[in-house]
């Protein structure tokens, strides 16, 4: 499944742009759209058919997917991407839960410091210890399996972008 939605989002943009020179009463207050981020639903999430609950967080929230794939990491792309834990521990059991299963990859669309609103929605690492209202917090309980990654900086988000789609960077 790979939808690509960039096109679509173009098109809005450019009617609210044409909307806003009108001067026309919009219903809804929409921010500006300048920053993004990669989101990924981890295989727990997929898994436990929470994707739509978790999707839906976001778009609430107001951010925007442009794009969204069902996709099979292998451990080769699991060891990139978390190559900062490479000497941690927990390293081997996170790259076999990461590729055991396919994951959502999403790369959403806000305004300034999209990656920090997305990290706030998520709570942190430990579910066991995440805020009520966040999506760990609400969702999950055992550290390695807590349904979400999102970017943690602007470079991070460049990084994995380029890493899961090399087209968007
Ligand atoms: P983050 O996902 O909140 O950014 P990181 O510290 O970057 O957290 O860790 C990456 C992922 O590694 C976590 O989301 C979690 O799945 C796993 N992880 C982190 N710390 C531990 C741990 O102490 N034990 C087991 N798994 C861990
Ligand atoms: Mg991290």
């Amino acid at each position: 499944m790979y939808l690509r939605l960039e096109f679509e989002y173009q098109l809005q943009r450019e009617g609210l742009r044409n909307a806003r020179s009108l001067g026309a009463a919009g219903c809804c207050y929409s921010p500006p759209l300048v920053d993004r981020t990669l989101v990924i639903v981890k295989p727990d999430g997929v898994e436990r058919g929470l994707v739509g609950e978790i999707v839906g967080r976001l778009e609430r929230k107001n951010l925007r997917l442009v794009a969204a794939e069902l996709r099979t990491i292998t451990r080769e792309l699991a060891e990139a991407h978390y190559a900062e834990h490479a000497e941690r521990p927990f390293f081997a059991d996170l790259v076999a839960f990461f590729s055991r299963s396919p994951v959502l990859l999403l790369v959403v669309e806000g305004p300034k410091d999209t990656f920090a609103v997305v990290r706030t929605l998520m709570g942190v690492t430990n579910p066991a210890e995440a805020a009520p209202g966040t999506i760990r917090g609400d969702l999950g309980i055992e550290t390695t399996e807590n349904l979400v990654h999102g970017s943690d900086s602007h470079e991070s988000a460049a990084r994995e972008i380029a890493l899961f789609f090399p087209e968007l960077a």
